[in-house]
């Protein structure tokens, strides 16, 4: 990649902080969730994967940075547009795409597609499609973990667009009455579906609403990996050692559709085009090529390799089964419930299991 004189880098001060080794690390990160999801695209247009898909394009800054500044005890939920936290928390390239065609090996045994990737070992908890609805989820992890006073994080991540649900309201007020170690990070990519933030919010400092709550909100460039990774590691801090929750705006953009299914005609050409002028990998790259902390070379071969493991996982997914019908009641409720579900309805499905 060229870098020329008026190439954007990452902040100056954030990137000393996050330093050499967790940069390089970043970048190779959000350019495998890239990678990954252009080849999602792909397999999509070919119909190898069906049903909803929203790709993150874009926004892969916020995950980068937000997860990079956690501790593998702590624990990661988010709404729909999810395959890079899951890529993040432990899902293999070959988990995520079998589950986006719906196959056995796939992160949630193909039951959940796009939106319901799990990893509960490494504690993400989703993928979740209802706007919202995991907000309070959110709220109850981080109860459980004050409760039992466990010393862990939970970082709830959900678009602009959710934060007008009723739930958004009652999770964050209890966080703070409750004084739960919660970091809630809204990715405010300006739209929900084809509803500019302006349309749909009689504010557009959403950091303010914290005030509400009487917790510390927080805007940040989410375009900048670093400046996501310093902000999020104070909010976690805060979290885990003054049991503080914070709200965490995180200004970004989504450089695709809102699914696979949009054409995005609610916006023009130059506006993404100006918004893809400071992609978070473009800023990355230049960073670490500015400061010598890579060269062109290394940079080209991770990209390589992210190409290479979403082919290989494009590859596996397609040559692994799907759910044999018998067995497709299961593993879709927690497994007790699904037993007594298998008793009522299905009992043949007890006599095979
Ligand atoms: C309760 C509920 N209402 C409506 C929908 C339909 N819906 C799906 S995505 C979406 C927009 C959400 O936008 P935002 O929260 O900003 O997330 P983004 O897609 O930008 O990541 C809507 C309205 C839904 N899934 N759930
Ligand atoms: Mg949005």
């Amino acid at each position: 990649m060229a870098k020329t004189e008026q190439a954007a880098t990452c902040d100056a001060e954030a990137t000393e902080q996050v330093g050499r080794e967790k940069l390089r690390g970043f970048l190779q990160q959000m350019q495998l969730i890239r990678r990954f999801e252009e080849r999602a695209a792909r397999e999509y247009a070919s119909g190898r994967i069906s049903g909803f898909c929203h790709l993150y394009i874009g926004q892969e800054g916020v995950a980068v940075g937000a997860l990079g500044a956690l501790e593998p005890r702590d624990h990661v939920i988010t709404a729909y547009r999810d395959h890079g936290h899951a890529l993040l928390r432990g899902c293999t390239p070959r988990a995520v795409m079998a589950e986006l065609m719906g196959k056995v090996t796939g992160a949630a045994r193909g039951r959940g597609g796009s939106m319901h990737m799990f990893n509960p070992e490494q504690r993400f908890h989703g993928g979740h499609g209802i706007v919202g609805g995991h907000i309070p989820l959110a709220t109850g992890f981080a109860f459980a973990s004050a409760y039992e006073q466990r010393g862990d994080v939970t970082l709830c991540f959900f678009g602009e667009g959710a934060m007008n649900q009723g739930a958004f309201y009652e999770s964050l007020n209890l966080a703070s009455l409750w004084n739960l170690p919660a970091v809630y990070v809204i990715e405010n990519n300006q739209y929900a579906m084809g509803t500019p933030l302006s349309r749909a919010s009689a504010i557009s400092d959403l950091a303010m609403k914290a005030t509400a709550f009487g917790m510390e909100g927080e805007v940040v460039d989410g375009m900048d990996v670093t400046l996501v990774n310093a902000c999020i590691a104070r909010a976690a801090k805060r979290a885990r050692e003054e049991h503080r929750p914070t709200l965490i705006e995180a200004r970004c953009y989504r450089f695709r559709g809102h699914s696979m299914s949009d054409p995005a005609k609610y916006r023009t050409k130059d506006e993404v085009d100006e918004r893809k002028a400071h992609d978070p990998i473009t800023l990355a790259t230049h960073t670490l090529l500015e400061r010598k902390w890579a060269s062109e070379d290394e940079v080209k071969g991770w990209d390589d390799e992210a190409k290479d493991a979403a082919a290989d996982a494009a590859e596996f997914a397609a040559d692994s089964p799907q759910p044999s019908l018998s067995d497709l009641g299961r593993y879709v409720y927690a497994e007790p419930l699904s037993w007594r579900l298998d008793d009522a309805m299905t009992p043949h499905v007890r006599e095979e299991g």
